[in-house]
Parts: structure tokens; C-alpha cells; sequence
């Protein structure tokens, strides 16, 4: 029988699905015993619908227990042939405890030797638990990966661009050895021929490393492929950080002690060669990691007590592995290992500095921050500039637009604006410089403005300067969760909640356009409520302006709709995990063009995908009577207004839309989907939404020939719906964020005109 220990540790999150993965194995049921609080273990799996398997045993001990003294508490209450460690917030795949089982017999024939150390095939995820097949496809694998491999909580990325940050990453992902205990059949003889070997309890971090090592000293340790454990990584470092992304003076010196003790040990065994050569991969890499690749703070800021501990180790392990390394990864080494600190930090300083440099030459974005970092932010802050930014220079729209036609109207004389707009035709109103995203003059902008107003987060490389305001709009009441809100992140960038943290702590004000937005915006970006303005939003203004008439009927005319036809706008979202990579999403046309050329005769389409796509649609020159591609239009505001009806599914655009008091259809093709795995929802849409929810284009077609009845059947809702979502928005939203941001020199609405 297999004893499966699992170490409780208030991840309720993730609990489930590791509980869950040991409901379904294949093989007979194992005894599980878990260490730690069993009424929290229990909340926690009944809350969300779990339960505990049959055979499973509690030992209780208080909060705080280290996990090694939980690991040993397991082990003295496992009666099982086999142990095998889990840790709560991991789970493995259905059939992995029984693969294990089979092969072990196998291998030790094979071998010859007495036992086997069986390893499942190690995957890190940053998704739950899915069908086994979507795990294979989505896993990333790193077959031979530790915990020190993803410590990124440690590492400062404000300084890296993506060139130097994919390089990063990829030197930390090429490391081997099996640090960590969790994931091996471990025979239960063999733990007791090893003196009844148990965990250190003095060890918070590295308590598994001297264990391993010592049964890797008696027994070959093996991979069994057709067995898969799932790690999961945590996406919420902020308020959950795993054991590796917890902040800790004492780690390094910690793991100089378990070094020690990991060499000590494995002397006794018959391979003892093995751990010293696995050891000194390890720590070479450990040391190159912190010091030279990364350049990371806390490696060139070791003490001398920390760089005594290492180089004393880096003596005791094989001297072959330093040497396996070349050029300045050698020297670096060397002079660690024969005592020679400041020269060691000198050579990880050169070789980092080196490695930039070929990112700097090898890309004009690079130079451009560069520039940003060591000019432009030495220069002094321009008080009295302005610089207005709408969805990555995608556009002159969204709120930014309308807060600067406002301030157009009544800025203080030496008020200075430069909008940051990609399209080079585009003409603005007013004297306004303009750039483009990410050139050399939005580095220059970017470090010497003193007021931002923009939609969306700042660069991650932005760093706030004293005395700069940074109003931070958004762009919508949201539907799906947001950031700290979301369970997993599935987009391309998993590392969204922490980098999101540090973003939104410099914002200065944030603009909320009702109540509920600014509920979740308290959750989701653990953003302070009195930073909040609650004030509506400024993109709706126009949809309250006295000339909104005139405008759509100019803007139709632009568009050539003829003037007998009702015009439906079709703005869907994006999907989190359909991209080729960050910020260049996929996207495919769920509604059928064969319908919508059916309702030619009544209905003119305007299909406008997420800012985030970067597919183009394919529509021929005869589609061209009945639909058009309005993707690349820099603002949706004033399509809403010659919208007759709107299409969307779980995109804001709802919310602002609603304003205008017209029929909404929910076209939500994969909502199971998108609410269960992708994001999930702040409220229930079948119970509030002000349209139907359409599954299929059929549903899509009955519904618009059926427009009338569907505004008579939602209009107590929509009512509902509107006084809870829009009542803050009534044509003066940018003239209250102004005053309130900007103060004396707004306060005449129309000085200037
Ligand atoms: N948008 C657009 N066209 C679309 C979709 C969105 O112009 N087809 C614009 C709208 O102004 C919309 C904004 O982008 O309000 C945000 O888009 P969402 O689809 O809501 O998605 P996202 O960018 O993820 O914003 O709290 C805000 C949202 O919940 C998240």
C-alpha cells in the first residue's frame, strides 16, 4: 500500500484539486494522511463543494508547524510499503500512483538493486486541475526542475526589458536535480534503513535537500514518464507566496547549513559521489543565478558570513563542475571557491554588464531605455506637462480622450499636452505634440512628465517620479475578475498579479464609474478606496453631449450605411488563453457571415474585435453592403452612438452602452468555459444581464428579428441594471475628475471657448 503524506498549509485554493487528483486514482486506494488543522481542511474542501476520501488520517498540529516537522508527523503515522510526499497546493494525474507502482518492480529488476527512488515526471502549472488530456497539452514540463528555479518572488524585474528578461528566464529553467522530495515512490524500508531517516526540523526552506540526498546516496533515482506530478505555481505572491517566494534574510545561509548536512549524510551511503556531483550542479548554478545572470541585489549584496558558507561549500563539492563552466562563469566560481569575494562580485558585475550590452545593441527599444534610465529620468520633472495615453497608442479615445477635451477647453495657460497616438494621419483637436508607443520620444515623454492620464497599466519598466500625478482611468465596470479576483491567470503573462501590484501602487487616483466597480477595484487590485474617484466615467460623456445627434448622423454618412438600415455593433472580448504571445491575441469570427448577409435587408454590421487582437478579419469587397471592420476605429464611444443594436458577450462595453437605453444580446458561445476555467464572473449573468444570453447564431438571428420583443421583455431589467451601473454618468464625468485630480485652473468649464 502507498501512505500519501500531505503537509496542510492554508492553500485552500488549491487544495481541492490536489484532494480531488487522489479521489481518481486508478489504482487501489491509498491511505492518506494529512498534518495539519482538520476543521480548516475541512471548511475549506466543504466550502467549495470537496470532500475528504474514505481512508484518510488526520495528525492535528497547530498553525505554523514547520513543513518538515509536518513531514515527520506523516511519516510516524504511515503504515504504507510506499510513501509518497505531496505537498496541498500540487496535484498529480489519475493514473500516477499506479504507473509508479508498476515500474518500481520493473526498474528494480532492471537495476539490481535493492530499491528504487521513483520519480514522477515533474510539470510546473499555473492552470487548476482540467481533464488529464488538457493538462498534457497545457503543463509546461520541466522534467527536472526545484523550487530555487522558480524563485522569481525574489528577483526585481523593474529593471529587465523583454529581451533581457526572456534570457533570464531561459538560464533558470536550464538547471537539473531533484531538490525536493515531493513527487518520489520512496520505499518505506529503505527510509528505515536509513536510520529511520527524518526530516530537519531545523530547516524552513531546505529541510528536503539532506533528506533526498541521503536516500540518493543508497539508490538510483529514476523517472518514471508515465507519471505526472503537477506543481503548481502561485500567481498571488502579494497576499499567498509559496515557500520559494517567501522574503527571508537568513535563506542563504540556510542553505549553506543544509548543504552541509546533505554532504554529511550522503557520506554514509554507497553513491555518495553521485550527491556530491548532483550538489555541486546545484550550487553553481544557485551561485550564477543570484550573482551573474540575474544580477540580482541580494546576490551582489551577500554578506561575508553568506559568501564564507558558500565558498566553503563550493570547496567540499567536485571541483570538476566549476571548470565544466567557461570564461568569466569560471572565474566567477573560482575566486568564490578560493575566497575571493570582491574579485568574484567584480567579474559578476563585468559579466552581467556584458550580457545587456548585446541586449542594447540588438534592439532600438533597449537603447531607447537606456536613455529613459540613465538621461531622461536624471532630467527634471515638467510640472506643467500633460500626457495622455489610450490603450497602448491604439487609439484617441477612452476616457483619456474626453478628459482632454475637457481640460482643451479650460487649461491654465502653460499647461502643455502630448497624446501618445500610433496612427500618424490621425488629426487631433487643439496644438498637441503627438508620439508613438514605445519610440524614443515616449521614453523621453514617459520620464518627464509630471501628469499621466492613461487607460491602461504603465510599462513595467516605468519607475514614478516625485511630484508626478498618475491618473489611472481603467477602461470598464467589470464583468469577468480581475487580477487579485481571479483564481488562475491563463493569460500569456502568468506573472500578471504580482507585476500588476507594483504597478497600481503608483497610481495616484483611480476613476471608478459606480459603486460596484469601485467594490471590485478595492478587491481585485487591492487598490485604497480613498484613491478611488468614484465619479463616472468620462468616456460616457459623449453619450450625453448635446451634439450626439449630429455626430451620428455625420459619422454614418462617413460610413456610408444607408439611411433605411438599423445598424448592430459587434464588440466581443478576448480570450485569456487563445494568444501567440503577450498582448497579440487570436481571434476567430463566431458570428456566421451567411446571417448577417441574410439581415442585409434590415441590419448593417459593425464588427469591432478587443484592442488585444491581432488577427485581422477577412471580409471580401461584396461583404462590404451589409458589414464592415471597425477593429482599428480609435473610438468605440462614438460607435455606440449609431449603434441601433449592441452584441457583445463578456466584454465592459455593455455597461457604457446600456447608457443609451438599447437592446443588448449576450452572445456567449462558450460560457462554461469562460466562467468556470477562464475568469469567472462578479455576478450571476443569466440573473442581471439586460439582454438574453445566446448560445449559438441561431439563437443570435431569432433574437435581432426579434429586436422589439427583446426590449419589451428586458425593460424592467434594464432598468434595474442601468440604475445600478449607470447613474453616475451624465455628460460631467471628465469636468469632475479634472477639478477633483487637477484642482485650480479647471474650475471654468469654458474659459477658453
Ligand atoms: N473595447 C473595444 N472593442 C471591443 C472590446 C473592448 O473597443 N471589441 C474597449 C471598450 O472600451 C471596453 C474596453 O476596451 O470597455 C475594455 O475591454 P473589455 O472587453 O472589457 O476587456 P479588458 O480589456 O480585459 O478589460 O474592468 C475592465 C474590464 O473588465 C477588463
Amino acid at each position: 500500500m502507498i501512505s500519501v503524506i500531505i503537509p496542510y498549509n492554508n492553500e485552500d485554493n488549491y487544495l481541492c484539486d490536489c484532494i480531488a487528483s487522489l479521489k481518481e486514482q486508478t489504482c487501489t486506494a491509498p491511505e492518506i494522511i494529512i498534518t495539519g488543522q482538520k476543521d480548516k481542511v475541512i471548511s475549506a474542501l466543504s466550502s467549495r463543494g470537496e470532500s475528504l476520501p474514505l481512508n484518510t488520517v488526520f495528525v492535528e498540529l497547530p498553525e505554523g508547524t514547520g513543513v518538515a516537522e509536518k513531514r515527520n508527523a506523516g511519516l510516524a503515522a504511515a503504515g504504507g510499503e510506499y510513501i509518497f510526499f505531496l505537498d496541498c497546493d500540487d496535484y498529480i494525474s489519475a493514473d500516477t500512483l499506479e504507473a509508479l507502482v508498476k515500474r518500481y518492480t520493473a526498474e528494480q529488476q532492471k537495476t539490481g538493486e535493492p530499491y528504487i527512488l521513483l520519480r514522477a515526471a515533474h510539470h510546473r502549472t499555473w492552470l487548476k486541475k482540467q481533464s488529464t488530456e488538457a493538462l498534457r497539452a497545457n503543463a509546461e514540463a520541466v522534467p527536472e526542475c526545484d523550487e530555487e528555479d522558480y524563485d522569481d518572488g525574489n528577483i526585481d524585474r523593474t529593471d529587465l526589458l523583454p529581451g533581457i528578461l526572456q534570457e533570464a528566464e531561459a538560464n533558470r529553467r536550464a538547471r537539473h536535480g531533484a531538490a525536493s522530495v515531493t513527487g518520489i515512490l520512496l520505499p518505506r524500508a529503505l527510509i528505515d534503513a536509513c536510520g529511520e531517516l527524518r526530516f530537519d526540523e531545523k530547516l524552513r526552506y531546505y529541510s528536503d535537500l539532506p533528506f533526498v540526498c541521503r536516500l540518493v546516496a543508497e539508490a538510483t533515482l529514476v523517472t518514471c514518464e508515465e507519471a505526472h506530478y503537477y506543481k503548481r505555481s502561485h500567481d498571488d505572491p502579494i497576499r499567498r507566496p509559496a515557500l520559494c517566494q517567501e522574503e527571508a534574510k537568513d535563506r542563504q545561509l540556510e542553505l549553506v547549513q543544509a548543504c552541509e548536512a546533505a554532504l554529511e549524510g550522503a557520506r554514509r551511503g554507497i553513491f555518495s559521489d553521485r550527491v556530491r556531483e548532483y550538489l555541486s550542479n546545484y550550487l553553481c548554478n544557485y551561485i550564477l543565478r543570484h550573482l551573474a545572470y540575474t544580477q540580482h541585489p541580494k546576490g551582489l549584496g551577500w554578506s561575508e558570513a553568506e559568501l564564507q558558507g558558500l565558498s566553503g561549500l563550493l570547496r567540499q563539492v567536485s571541483l570538476e563542475v566549476i571548470d565544466s563552466y567557461s570564461g568569466a562563469r569560471r572565474t566567477i566560481l573560482r575566486r568564490l571557491a578560493g575566497g575571493r569575494f570582491k574579485a568574484a562580485k567584480r567579474s559578476a558585475v563585468f559579466y552581467g554588464k556584458r550580457r545587456k550590452k548585446k541586449g542594447i545593441f540588438g534592439n532600438a527599444q533597449q537603447w531607447s531605455w537606456q536613455l529613459y534610465k540613465h538621461i531622461f529620468s536624471k532630467m527634471p520633472v515638467k510640472k506643467n506637462l500633460y500626457l495622455f495615453e489610450s490603450f497602448l497608442g491604439k487609439g484617441y479615445g477612452d476616457s483619456p480622450r474626453y478628459i482632454y477635451e475637457y481640460m482643451l477647453k479650460s487649461r491654465p495657460e502653460n499647461a502643455k499636452m502630448v497624446w501618445i497616438v500610433n496612427d500618424k494621419n490621425l488629426v487631433l483637436p487643439g496644438k498637441t505634440k503627438r508620439v508613438k508607443y514605445m519610440s524614443l520620444r515616449y521614453f523621453y515623454y514617459v520620464a518627464r512628465t509630471g501628469n499621466w492620464i492613461t487607460n491602461m497599466r504603465q510599462p513595467a519598466w516605468y519607475k514614478k517620479r516625485e511630484g508626478v500625478t498618475l491618473l489611472q482611468c481603467w477602461h470598464g465596470t467589470p464583468l469577468k475578475r480581475l487580477v487579485f479576483d481571479m483564481e488562475d491567470v491563463h493569460s500569456a503573462s502568468p506573472k500578471y498579479k504580482s507585476i500588476f501590484y507594483r504597478q497600481s501602487r503608483m497610481w495616484d487616483y483611480l476613476i471608478s464609474a459606480n459603486e460596484f466597480s469601485t467594490r471590485c477595484f478595492k478587491s481585485a487590485f487591492l487598490f485604497p478606496e480613498e484613491r478611488i474617484l468614484q465619479l463616472g466615467y468620462p468616456r460616457n460623456d459623449l453619450l450625453f453631449a448635446a451634439d450626439r445627434e449630429k455626430r451620428a448622423q455625420s459619422l454614418r454618412k462617413r460610413l456610408g450605411i444607408p439611411a433605411d438600415k438599423k445598424v448592430v455593433l459587434y464588440a466581443p472580448t478576448w480570450r485569456d488563453d487563445e494568444f501567440y504571445s503577450q498582448g497579440e491575441y487570436k481571434f476567430k469570427l463566431p458570428l456566421d457571415m451567411e446571417l448577417m448577409r441574410r439581415l442585409s435587408a434590415e441590419y448593417y454590421f459593425l464588427l469591432r474585435t478587443h484592442y488585444f487582437i491581432s488577427d485581422r478579419l477577412q471580409l471580401s469587397e461584396s461583404d462590404s453592403s451589409f458589414v464592415a471592420d471597425m477593429s482599428r476605429y480609435n473610438d468605440i464611444g462614438e460607435l455606440y452612438l449609431i449603434a441601433d443594436v449592441l452584441i457583445t458577450d463578456y466584454s465592459s462595453v455593455f455597461f457604457d452602452y446600456a447608457n443609451l437605453n438599447r437592446p443588448i444580446l449576450f452572445y456567449v458561445y462558450d460560457f462554461e468555459k469562460y466562467k468556470n476555467v477562464l475568469r469567472g464572473f462578479y455576478f450571476d449573468m443569466t440573473a442581471e444581464c439586460p439582454g438574453p444570453l445566446l448560445q449559438t447564431n441561431g439563437e443570435v438571428e431569432a433574437a435581432l428579428k426579434n429586436i422589439a420583443a427583446i426590449g419589451a421583455e428586458y425593460a424592467d431589467k434594464y432598468a434595474e441594471f442601468r440604475k445600478k451601473y449607470c447613474s453616475l454618468d451624465d455628460g460631467y464625468a471628465a469636468e469632475r475628475v479634472v477639478k477633483k485630480v487637477f484642482g485650480k485652473g479647471y474650475d471654468d468649464r469654458e474659459k477658453n471657448t
